[in-house]
């Protein structure tokens, strides 16, 4: 024993004088051997370092996991960068070598700055999608600096500078004949051998593609993004090969899986205008939440409690990395976003859409609108809301967006409302309309000169939590002054409301501050803790409706349009959607995330493991029957998730009219201010007497004047600088 001991010792102590005491190091970096191993070790360790400083550990669960995590980078990094060893010039080996280095640091870092924000991995998509879609954080100033992100970038400029300044020798010597397949063949062997031991602790990975975590937990991260890429390419080939027979599926599916409509609920908004508020990143945490004994949201509070309410506590939202608009894809086509990248952004210039706007104006006789203090082409918007069949687009360019009335992420909510007024009181009744406000969205800054000087917010430890209810309270506000409005002009009597929150606000990385504001202990702050916070309100005010409760009914966005649809008196067993009634006897218990998880009044599988949701605890060993019934409930999520999938992926509906259906020509719609109020004017001008807007029924007069804000920014000057931050440049072409 003490033999093993003193060899076990002196092999050590060998290791350390030999090779990893710092006087070996300058011997070691001159050679090309010796460079190539210190830019591997140091790549390795950044990526270890950002699984575990920003990664959140990938959510490690047992020591294999762990072991898998820390290696995982070494094969795939080792076989990579050994590609250079087989260079002979000395400029292009240092040179591609370094190069290698970098591009693998930038592609970790920003996942890194990614994932910070949307607590998941950028996919080929995401970087694709980049320049229309989402530089929102980089541009609106909220990106996530860590303390410790100069570690990832230190390593080579030390590295550049030693060699320039010749402290790093080059070495002249190509790698000895065999030596590169050598290093090749040791990183492909480490691979192969992490894939095989990832695939015997979670069988099937690659083919039942597990949510991306688990991808980069068990594989790594180069090769998720290189799984991705092909994964990217499929898809394109395989959206070219579709055929009608697929549809057949899905249709028999959909139809399977009908809800039928409640009798006591069905057309009892039949007529109504629609009016649909989307709360920007609110969560259903913040209704009747009190802080330092005030209430956070007193006006939505009241509506959520009013009997003219039919408001759902257990409604979650399933947004993927498209959020809020495949927030907005759920409602208007109750088709799910896709599972990586936005809908929008990927297939919103060409896709078919059975949406809300087109089918409530075919069946009812709607008018339709969009209002939203952003870019038009933010989400690709100005061309999906055209596939949607969206009669009007009121959007940034329409409103004076200068000095404080905008923050960078649009104009205020309070400034969005009021300044709808000239465009929604001119629009035919019934009509369908949405606000998008966006002042409550991440970081959350207010000016002060916005801020109720008698609510006071959390003292959380987090600047986000803090200021979230801050903007929570400031759009409460502006939605009571819209209601008020509303009430004013007689619009109220005749609309119903629905308010709905898009995903969360707070993301996984600071919802441990969230819990002692919800009396809860930050220590045992677990991934059930997180999935209740995807909790958001849903509420349906229909003003006269006495019965109106708090139904507990669990369910999500997916279920929107049908639930909406119905209460209009419009039958949906026709249409193509993957939601079910909300007030339907037979709506199912089972709430889907976008990444495969799934919720119940019971049950939960999060990140592969089974809670028990009453208890608040993990089910480790589910019996037989339970583990049967957790399998059902995932096939049913999987196969739900699928065809959703493939028919918008492939575009099916290309190939379905829906009964009395006329497909949506896009190129009807122009969204230009000046096209809008022409048109506006001219429906109304022609129609005369018969015009049915609130504008003509206010004797051709303006209702603006009944608006009341209290925004300080009302009466500002126009000046010349915005805040407002055009986050998509290379679309300017398309703003008019
Ligand atoms: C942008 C706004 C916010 O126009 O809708 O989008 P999000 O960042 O929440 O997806
Ligand atoms: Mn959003």
């Amino acid at each position: 024993m003490r033999v093993m001991k003193n060899r076990v010792k002196k092999t050590l102590s060998n290791f350390w004088k030999n090779v990893i005491a710092p006087k070996n190091w300058q011997r070691q970096l001159n050679t090309r051997l010796g460079f190539f191993t210190w830019v591997v070790v140091l790549l390795v360790l950044k990526t270890i370092l950002a699984y575990i400083a920003d990664f959140e550990w990938l959510h490690v669960q047992d020591p294999i996991q762990v072991v898998l995590m820390l290696l995982n980078p070494v094969g795939f990094t080792v076989m990579l960068l050994s590609l250079t060893l087989f260079i002979k010039s000395k400029q292009l080996y240092y040179g591609a070598l370094l190069v290698l280095d970098a591009v693998m640091t930038l592609l970790l870092y920003l996942n890194v700055i990614y994932f910070r924000e949307f607590s998941d991995f950028m996919s080929v998509n995401t970087m694709l999608g980049y320049n229309t879609v989402n530089q929102g954080s980089k541009a609106a100033g909220a990106i996530a600096f860590g303390m410790h992100d100069f570690l990832f970038w230190i390593d080579i400029v030390v590295l550049i500078v030693l060699l320039l300044a010749r402290k790093i020798h080059f070495d002249n010597k190509q790698v000895m004949r065999f030596k590169p397949f050598q290093v090749f063949t040791i990183g492909s062997f480490l691979l192969v051998a992490n894939l095989l031991v990832a695939d015997i602790d979670r069988p099937q990975l690659l083919t039942r593609q597990f949510d991306r975590e688990y991808m980069v937990k068990y594989l790594g991260i180069g090769p998720f993004m290189i799984y991705d890429a092909i994964n990217t390419y499929q898809t394109g080939q395989v959206r070219k090969s579709a055929t009608p027979e697929e549809l057949t599926r899905v249709k028999n599916y959909v139809a399977k899986n009908y809800a039928d409509i409640n009798p006591e609920f069905y057309g009892k908004a039949k007529g109504k205008n629609v009016i649909v508020i989307h709360l920007e990143s609110f969560q259903q945490m913040s209704i009747d939440r009190k802080i330092n004994g005030q209430e956070v949201t007193p006006f939505l509070n009241s509506l959520y409690h009013s009997k003219s309410t039919m408001a759902f506590d257990n409604f979650f939202h399933s947004v993927g990395q498209g959020k809020t608009s495949d927030a907005e894809n759920m409602l208007e086509t109750s088709t799910f976003g896709l599972p990586q990248g936005s809908l929008f952004s990927k297939l919103g210039n060409d896709q078919t859409f059975q949406a809300m706007p087109a089918i409530l104006n075919q069946r009812a006789g709607y008018s339709s609108a969009v209002f939203h203090g952003n870019l038009g082409t933010f989400w690709n918007r100005n061309n999906v809301y055209k596939h949607m069949g969206y009669q009007n687009w009121v959007s940034a360019d329409y409103f004076d967006l200068t000095g404080q009335k905008a923050t960078t992420w649009g104009l205020k909510d309070k400034l969005l409302f009021k300044e709808s007024v000239p465009y929604l009181e001119n629009l035919q009744q019934p009509f369908y309309a949405k606000y998008l406000t966006v002042t409550n969205h991440t970081p959350f800054t207010l000016d002060r000169e916005d801020r109720d000087p008698n609510f006071v917010t959390t003292d959380s430890g987090s600047k986000i939590v803090d200021n979230y209810f801050v903007t929570n309270h400031y759009l409460d506000q502006s939605i009571k002054e819209f209601f008020e409005y509303l009430k004013k002009t007689g619009l109220y009597d005749n609309t119903m409301v629905v308010l709905y929150g898009d995903h969360y606000g707070i993301s996984n990385t600071d919802a441990k501050y969230l819990a002692p504001i919800l009396g809860k202990n930050e220590g045992d702050w677990n991934d059930l803790d997180n999935a209740n916070l995807q909790r958001v309100p849903f509420m349906i005010h229909v003003p006269g409706m006495k019965n109106g409760t708090i139904n507990h009914q669990y369910g999500g966005e997916i279920d929107v349009a049908p639930t909406i649809e119905h209460l209009l008196g419009i039958s949906t067993r026709r249409y193509i959607q993957f939601g079910q009634d909300m007030l339907s006897k037979q709506h199912s218990n089972v709430v889907l995330f976008r990444n495969k998880d799934w919720i119940t009044a019971k049950y939960a599988s999060l990140s592969g493991r089974y809670w028990d949701v009453k208890t608040n605890e993990i089910i480790t060993k589910p019996s037989l029957t339970l583990q049967k019934k957790f399998d059902k409930i995932q096939a049913g999520v999987n196969e739900k998730l699928a065809m959703s999938d493939n028919l918008n992926q492939k575009n099916l509906l290309r190939f379905y009219t829906p009964k009395d259906f006329k497909a949506v020509d896009a190129s009807q719609y122009d969204y230009s201010k000046i096209a809008t109020i022409k048109r506006l004017k001219r429906e109304n001008k022609t129609l005369g007497k018969d015009s049915k807007s609130l504008f003509a029924k206010n004797s051709d007069q303006s209702t603006l004047s009944k608006y009341v804000t209290d925004a300080p920014e009302v009466n500002d000057e126009t000046t010349d600088t915005t805040r407002l931050l055009p986050r998509n440049a290379d679309d300017w072409s398309q703003v008019e």
